[in-house]
């Protein structure tokens, strides 16, 4: 299968997380300055305003979201061929090898237990499902499973880098490769000097350093999910 990146895929996800950010953002500003006016003649105006304001954010947020689930459907029988996923003759890309033997974030087969997702998936052969996502080419990439999200509508590739870490320009690369990492603190002390840091403090503290890491290969960078095999997201 040729490499393939559905670019607007990620920027319609990221979209919606972002307007959720804003929400959240918004709620907490207008939470502050309601507070802070509410001692003033102006408050009550301000208030009503807020609010205001608040359902119009929710309103779109809501038409976002809606739509988002809308913008590619497939309905009928999952079927299983040769291999590969289909639905109404469509061919259905679920994630690679890789992602297919992960431990499912969901129980998409409603069996009660959470499998790897190519069990999942397998469980759901011969019943009819609702696949949402992103067809390019005549391959839907899916993004959901009966409304149920599962990842970001693309053809990732995994891939396993070694070399020495270089930073450049406040990024960091192995081999002329971009890492693309987590920002804010990491879970765990990469670097094993003993605190944890922001994720960048952990790289920096194996700069020059020979270092192992996986993830998503992403034209010509990497989303690390591993650094000398310990998660990194
Ligand atoms: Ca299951
Ligand atoms: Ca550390």
């Amino acid at each position: 299968m040729n490499k393939k990146y559905v670019a607007v895929a990620l920027v319609a996800t990221i979209a919606i997380a972002v307007l959720a950010q804003a929400q959240i953002s918004a709620m907490k500003n207008g939470a502050n300055e309601t507070e802070n006016n509410a001692s003033d003649g102006k408050g009550f105006y301000r208030k009503i305003m807020n609010q205001w304001r608040e359902r119009n954010r929710e309103r779109l947020r809501e038409r976002e979201i809606n739509n988002y689930l809308n913008i590619t459907r497939e309905e009928g029988i999952l079927e299983y061929i040769d291999g590969k996923y289909y639905v109404n003759g469509v061919e259905i890309y679920f994630g690679d090898e890789h992602f297919l033997n992960t431990i499912s974030r969901s129980d998409y087969d409603m069996d009660g237990v959470y499998e790897t997702v190519m069990e999942e998936i397998k469980g759901l052969i011969g019943s009819s499902v609702i696949i949402n996502g992103l067809l390019e080419d005549n391959i839907l990439y899916a993004s959901h499973i009966n409304g149920i999200w599962l990842r970001q509508p693309c053809y990732n590739e995994f891939a396993e880098l070694q070399g020495v870490l270089e930073e450049i320009n406040g990024s960091y690369y192995i081999d002329g490769i971009k890492l693309i990492i987590k920002q804010g603190f990491s879970k765990s002390d990469i670097d094993r000097d003993g605190s944890l840091e922001r994720m960048y403090e952990e790289l920096n503290g194996l700069v020059g350093k020979e270092v192992k890491i996986d993830g998503w290969l992403k034209d010509d960078s990497i989303i690390v999910m591993h650094i000398n095999g310990i998660w990194a997201r």
